[in-house]
């Protein structure tokens, strides 16, 4: 990285809250080792089994409360609030620790543990106690038609016309925490690179779309993100 950047996207992956004790999916030990993502992150799983997918984000909704984001998470913050040009955060995480530490320009792009989606009226509720088959719609007032807010396996991921006219404009773009399995985040990189800005991976180990970036730095979210934001704020 030569000139200081203007415009500047940052994808989070599990990575960045790993060390607030949240689990990532695919690191040894991880969610998709104790279940299986065809039972409860895609929607055929949840007509099969509601009862089970609802105990699994009710769980992981619980989990919100003791849980609090870390320096990974507070560095970015404060690049928001210092930085003099533009920045967008893509969240793949459905945690709420960015808002937390104090982000405001941020995109959930697989939705909202704390949100609820009615798929009879389409309304979104925020929502952070447990959910089952019997949950009222608070907007229709309908019964057995909410389900979490987030994005499962085969469904279209949140807001991506304006993640992509940002990325398509940005100069600098920064994947943190996340292993490159998943698309279309992570096909990001590749339209960054394309459309001329330096890449940067943050990770504690060499993701699966690590080709695609121009600069990497490997090790803790909480160790190497506040020393990359530092050096972007000093120009
Ligand atoms: C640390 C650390 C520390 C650890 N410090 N680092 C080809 C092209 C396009 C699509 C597809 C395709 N082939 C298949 C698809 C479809 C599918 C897909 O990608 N499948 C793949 C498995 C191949 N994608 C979809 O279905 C998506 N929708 C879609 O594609 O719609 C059509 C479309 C196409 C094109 C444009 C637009 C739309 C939807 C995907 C939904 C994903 N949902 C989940 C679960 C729901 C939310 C939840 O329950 O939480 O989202 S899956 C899960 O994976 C979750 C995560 O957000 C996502 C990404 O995981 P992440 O964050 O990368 O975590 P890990 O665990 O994989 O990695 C953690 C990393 O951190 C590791 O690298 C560690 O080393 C590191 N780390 N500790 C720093 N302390």
């Amino acid at each position: 990285m030569t000139d200081k950047p203007s415009r500047i996207v940052i994808l989070t992956g599990a990575g960045i809250s790993a060390e607030s004790g949240v689990d990532t999916f695919r690191d040894e030990g991880g969610i998709w080792a104790k279940v299986d993502y065809r039972d409860v992150a895609t929607p055929e799983g949840f007509a099969r089994n509601p009862s089970l997918v609802h105990d699994f984000y009710n769980q992981r909704r619980q989990g919100l409360k003791g849980i609090q984001p870390n320096a990974a998470h507070i560095a970015l913050a404060k690049l928001e609030r210092e930085f003099s040009g533009n920045v967008l955060f893509v969240t793949q995480n459905i945690d709420d620790l960015h808002e937390r530490a104090g982000s405001q320009r941020l995109v959930h792009m697989h939705g909202e543990l704390a949100r609820a989606l009615c798929v009879r009226c389409g309304t979104r509720h925020g929502w952070r106690e447990d959910m089952d088959a019997f949950s009222i719609c608070g907007a229709c007032g309908s019964t057995g038609h909410l389900r979490p807010d987030v994005v499962w396996f085969g469904e279209m991921p949140y807001q991506m016309e304006r993640i992509s006219a940002a990325i398509a404009l940005c100069d600098l773009f920064v994947s943190i925490g996340t292993s490159g399995n998943v698309y279309p985040a992570a096909g990001f990189v590749e339209e960054a690179k394309f459309a001329g800005a330096h890449t940067v991976e943050l990770n504690l180990e060499p993701s699966e779309g690590r080709s695609h970036f121009a600069e990497a730095h490997y090790g803790k979210a909480t160790e190497i993100v506040p020393v990359f934001v530092e050096r972007i704020l000093g120009g």
